[in-house]
This record gives structure tokens, C-alpha cells and sequence, in this order.
């Protein structure tokens, strides 16, 4: 097998944001783009010298492509065994589970998550370590630092794989497995929930279901699992075959773009239950009839009610929250007596703690949650996790979180997106917002008094790493929160994400609707950061 080295120049522009390295798919064309990141890693894991790495994506447009470039790099860069699923997929959540399961020395996964695809869309790599879980900022850290230098990249001169055949090839001295991408998820899921519980739920046919695959990698994993093996009848998951472009939607598991969930879940014909996962898998969202549960409340009712499942029977050790997520989960781990922590946004930052066994459950506002099951946020574990709840309390989705916000109060939240804006601009606004913090705490706005006002930086309590400026927060005495950051997945100039939270423990103000409460306090929040006059925006782009 002839090995090739290509020289190259660096590319500049090669740093991972809140998930992986993420641009236009026409930039990843670029000749050496791809090919310099991937040396790169390849460069700085010397682990993975000998080792196992696990590869696949989410199918969309230039998955296949980058995938033969992936092969020919590593069959050159000494990785021994090449794990990769059929057809060039694989979930981000099973991609953990496979490194995790086979102790592979690292993965590869090729998605933009919930970004649209297509030739005009976006593609994205990510990689993620031995723990199955997304690198860490000191390793992302470290690839960006080697992509300044690259200037050349080995690979070796072989045809195509096809990928479409189960089983194993050899390329030189390495082995190649093509595996069943679903297979292994599915056992791990039909461990952590009570299968036979679930199918007598679908059984007894008065239960009806809906999920939303978008045309992205969720559909393989949910056809299996909801209708052969849960029994769900067909025509439970649509839009369940992967497509390049996801049939031209946006796969992105929220109100606005799963909407055909909500239609269907809606009035006395609507199905008791809908969900949808987004291009890559890891995210979730959570319908039941005429009634949507907000990614943060999916979170704490998960918490209070853990123990009525199999895979959880023992309790929970503690839970954690990106900053932004509502407190809603704090509630519940008080009344536990577990502890909560408060990490930055990203995935990679419950790393540490579910390694050390500080966490078993976590989430994100952005409709993500997941366990110590995996490394990563699992859109179909928590249906999963979901409708085994429905089966165990036989009470409706509205019964149950209702009946949450009765014990605990109810966090209303909403956020504010308004994408695409001048990046210049946008940093203007945040460097304007982070000068007003230290007059803030004391004043009232609006009728609402500044409790704290400050720039969030989280220390790791584990590795004891910082990072700093992760999103401004404004904290009322009321309990309330306004929280600002700049997204680090976008591709086309900058967002604008504000977050906000209001408490209620009135139980006769819990049937407001969202829009109402938060009223006041959106005012207060565009006008603090000034956003029409500084972006030009009247409005968001999306609200969830
Ligand atoms: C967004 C979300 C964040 C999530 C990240 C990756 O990041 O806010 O909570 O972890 O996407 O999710 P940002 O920096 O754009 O706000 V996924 O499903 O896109 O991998
Ligand atoms: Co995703």
C-alpha cells in the first residue's frame, strides 16, 4: 500500500466551536481543508497510533466523501482498527456507545447537527476521546493549535471502500469493520428501559405515537427500536429514511421545525404523545397532546422521577445544567439532596463530572438531555426514557408535568435567537452589556431588582480547568434570569441568544401562557443589550 504525503499550507480558521468544527459545506471542498483538520488530530492523539477509532455520521451531503478521505488518513497515520457504521452512519449518541463498548482510543463523527445539509448547507467533524464523550476545551485547544502549522498530510493511495457491505476489509496493516449502527444502541436501550412494560403500552391500542426523524440519522434507530422491537404500529416514525439533505427541511427538533408533530399532536384527534431528534440524534423534543414540555422541564421531571425506571432504579447521584437551562432541575436535585452543578453550554463540559461519578443525568435548554449511558446527549433515550414514564404512571405528558410544576413551582422559559447578525455588531453589544455589570446589582428594571449581574466562568471541579465568558447573566430577586451569549455553532456571521426565566410558585398562574408571563421581562432584556439599535432586529429569527 503506497503511502502518500501532500503538502498543504494551514488554514487559519480551523478552531472547534461549542461542538465540533463546523462550516459550509462548500468550505470543507475546499482542496486540503478536510484533509489538514484530520492530520491535525491525527497529529495530536498520538493515542490513537495503533489504536481503534470509531467513524460515522449523520448521512448528510458529503458524509460518504469525507468518510473515504477518513479511511485513506488513518490507514496512513497508523490506526489499527477502523470502526465505521454501515452506510457511513452512525448517531452521535451510538457513536459514544461504540467507542465506550468497544474502548476504542477515539471517534470521529461527521454532522452539523441540527444545521440544514445539502451542497448550500453545512457539514461539521467532531471528535471525541476514549470516554466516548466530546474532546474537552484542552484537546479542541490543542487540534486548533496544530492546524496552524499543517502543512502537509498522509494518506494512501487506495480505491473507495464500499460502505454498504457489512463486514471487514483490510487496508495495508489496517483492519476496517463496518458494523450495524443501530444494533448495539438498541441493546443498550432495552437495558436501561423496560421493553416489556412499553410494548404492553402500545398494545393495549389506545395509546397513539408519533416521531419525527426529519430525514436524518434517527431513523434507522427509531424504526428498529419504537416499531420492531417496542411493537409501536407502522407509521409511528415518519419521515424515517435519511436523506443528504434531509428532503430539504431543517433538522432541528423544536416547535417551528418539527411542526408536523405538532399539528398531529394537537386537538381531541391528536396522538397522546409525539417526539423528533434532530439531524445527528442527540437532541429531543417532547410533545404530548395539545401540550409541549420545554427542554428544561424534560430535564427536572426526568430527575423527580428517575427511580420508576429500570435503568435508574437505584436513584440519581446528582444532575448538572448548562448555565442558560432553566432552574427548574436545581429544584428537584434540592429536594433530593443531590447535588446540581452549573456548567457552560456545550456537551463537553459534563464530561469530567459523569466520569468521576459526580452526575447521572444532565441537560441543556437546546433541547438535550442524557445519562452516564453515554458521553453524549441521546435524543431517542429520552423518548425512551419518556414513554417508559407514560407506561410506568399511565397519566397523560400534561398530567405529569403539571403535577411537577404543583410540587415544585414552574420555571417559565423561553429563548430568543436572532441569527445571523453582523458578527462585529453582535460583539459590540455583548462588550457593551459586559461594561453595564458592575452598576447593575442593585437597580431595579422594570419593576424587577438586580440580585447579580456578572460574566459566567466555570472552574472545573474535577481537573480544576477555567473557562471564562460563557454567556452574561442578569439574576433578579424575584428569581428571575436574563441570560445573553454569542453561539458558537453558527456558520454565517453571529447569533444572538437570550435566554430567560421566570419563576412562579402560584399554582393559579401556572395555565399562563409563556408569552404573557415573559412579557415584561423581554422588554427589560432588548432594551438592557439594545438590540435594535444595535443589530438592526426587531424581532428574533426563532423563539423556543
Ligand atoms: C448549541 C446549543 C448548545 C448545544 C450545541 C450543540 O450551541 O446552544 O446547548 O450543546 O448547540 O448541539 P450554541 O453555541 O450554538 O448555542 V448540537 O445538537 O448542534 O451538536
Ligand atoms: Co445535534
Amino acid at each position: 500500500m503506497k503511502s502518500i504525503l501532500s503538502s498543504s499550507q494551514p488554514f487559519n480558521d480551523q478552531r472547534p466551536g461549542t461542538s465540533g468544527l463546523r462550516k459550509k459545506v462548500r468550505d470543507f471542498q475546499v482542496p486540503h481543508y478536510l484533509e489538514n483538520f484530520l492530520q491535525a488530530i491525527f497529529d495530536s492523539q498520538p493515542v490513537l497510533r495503533g489504536g481503534t477509532l470509531v467513524v460515522g455520521g449523520d448521512g448528510r451531503y458529503y458524509n460518504r466523501d469525507a468518510i473515504q478521505i477518513i479511511i485513506r488518513m488513518a490507514a496512513a497515520n497508523g490506526i489499527s482498527t477502523l470502526i465505521v457504521g454501515l452506510g457511513g452512519l452512525l448517531s452521535t449518541p451510538a457513536a459514544s456507545c461504540i467507542i465506550r463498548k468497544y474502548q476504542a482510543n477515539g471517534g470521529i463523527i461527521l454532522s452539523a447537527s441540527h444545521n440544514p445539509g445539502g451542497p448550500e448547507g453545512d457539514f461539521g467533524i467532531k471528535y471525541n476521546t476514549a470516554n466516548g464523550g466530546p474532546a474537552p476545551e484542552a484537546i479542541t485547544e490543542l487540534i486548533y493549535a496544530y492546524t496552524r502549522t499543517v502543512d502537509c498530510y498522509r494518506s494512501v493511495d487506495s480505491d473507495s471502500i464500499n460502505l454498504d457491505i457489512a463486514g471487514e476489509h483490510r487496508l495495508g496493516e489496517m483492519c476496517i469493520k463496518l458494523i450495524d449502527p443501530v444494533a448495539d444502541y438498541a441493546e443498550l436501550m432495552s437495558e436501561l428501559f423496560d421493553f416489556k412494560l412499553i410494548r404492553k403500552l402500545f398494545a393495549g391500542g389506545n395509546f397513539r405515537m408519533l416521531f419525527d426523524a426529519m430525514h436524518a440519522v434517527t431513523g434507522p434507530y427509531a424504526h428498529q427500536i419504537l416499531e420492531a422491537q417496542l411493537g409501536a404500529p407502522a407509521g409511528t416514525v415518519i419521515n424515517g429514511k435519511p436523506k443528504e439533505d434531509f428532503g430539504g427541511g431543517h433538522p432541528d427538533p423544536n416547535l417551528v421545525h418539527a411542526h408536523e408533530i405538532v399539528a398531529r399532536s394537537t386537538g381531541v384527534d391528536g396522538v397522546d404523545f409525539a417526539a423528533a431528534s434532530d439531524g445527528d440524534g442527540d437532541r429531543n423534543m417532547i410533545l404530548g397532546r395539545d401540550f409541549f414540555v420545554t427542554p428544561s422541564d424534560s430535564l427536572a421531571v426526568m430527575a423527580a422521577n428517575a427511580h420508576l425506571i429500570k435503568g435508574y432504579r437505584e436513584g440519581i447521584r446528582g444532575v448538572a445544567r448548562s448555565m442558560p437551562t432553566s432552574q427548574a432541575v436545581d429544584r428537584v436535585a434540592e429536594h433530593l439532596g443531590i447535588s446540581c452543578y452549573e456548567t457552560p453550554t456545550g456537551w463537553k463540559f459534563f464530561g469530567n463530572l459523569l466520569d468521576d461519578g459526580r452526575i447521572t443525568l444532565c441537560g441543556e435548554e437546546s433541547f438535550g438531555s442524557g445519562s452516564d449511558h453515554v458521553q453524549e446527549k441521546d435524543g431517542l433515550w429520552a423518548v425512551l426514557f419518556w414513554l417508559n414514564l407514560l407506561a410506568v404512571r399511565r397519566q397523560s405528558v400534561a398530567e405529569i408535568v403539571t403535577e411537577h410544576w404543583r410540587t415544585y413551582g414552574r420555571n417559565f422559559y423561553t429563548r430568543y435567537d436572532y441569527e445571523e447578525i453582523e458578527s462585529e455588531a453582535a460583539e459590540i453589544l455583548m462588550d457593551r452589556l459586559r461594561d453595564r455589570l458592575p452598576n447593575l446589582p442593585g437597580k431595579s428594571l422594570r419593576g424587577h431588582k438586580v440580585e447579580y449581574a456578572d460574566d459566567f466562568s466555570y472552574t472545573d471541579p474535577v481537573d480544576g480547568s477555567t473557562s471564562e465568558k460563557q454567556g452574561i447573566r442578569i439574576g433578579f430577586k424575584d428569581g428571575s434570569r436574563i441570560v445573553y451569549r454569542l453561539s458558537g455553532t453558527g456558520t454565517q456571521g453571529a447569533t444572538l441568544r437570550v435566554y430567560l426565566e421566570a419563576y412562579e410558585a402560584d399554582l393559579a398562574k401556572h395555565k399562563k401562557e409563556t408569552a404573557e408571563v415573559m412579557g415584561p421581562l423581554i422588554k427589560v432584556a432588548t432594551k438592557l443589550a439594545k438590540i435594535k439599535a444595535r443589530t438592526g432586529r426587531r424581532a428574533p429569527t426563532v423563539i423556543t
